[in-house]
């Protein structure tokens, strides 16, 4: 499911605009199946299931990747472990960002540390 970033660039960038958002605020949409839905941190925000745990800050303040809203494995094999420097990602970035010339992580590892993709 990728609808939230429809104008991702070829980097990865995302338009300011553009930034994740969850599902939805407010009331979940009852035409949902409650398996389809899950919450984020705040309440009020609630973002589809296959949304949690697949890398992307889609609730806007990481708790769709982390704890203690979410329990995710830690970054899996196509995954660099840093602080990125990008609002997109939470506490991993896809390997594919690594030695692109471009900082992705705000130690530069994706640049010096990370091997590549
Ligand atoms: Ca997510």
């Amino acid at each position: 499911m990728n609808k939230i970033f429809p104008q991702e660039d070829v980097n990865g960038n995302v338009a300011p605009e553009t930034k994740a958002l969850p599902g939805g605020k407010g009331d979940v949409p009852r035409s949902l199946p409650a398996f389809l839905v899950a919450h984020c941190g705040d309440p009020a925000s609630w973002i589809y299931s296959d949304q949690r745990c697949d890398g992307t800050n889609n609730c806007g303040d990481c708790s769709d990747e982390r704890s203690p809203v979410t329990v995710c494995p830690s970054c899996g094999p196509g995954w660099w472990r840093c602080t990125p420097t990008v609002f997109k990602y939470c506490d991993c970035i896809p390997r594919t960002l690594c030695r692109d010339r471009v900082q992705h992580c705000s130690d530069w590892s994706d640049e010096f540390s990370c091997p590549g993709p």
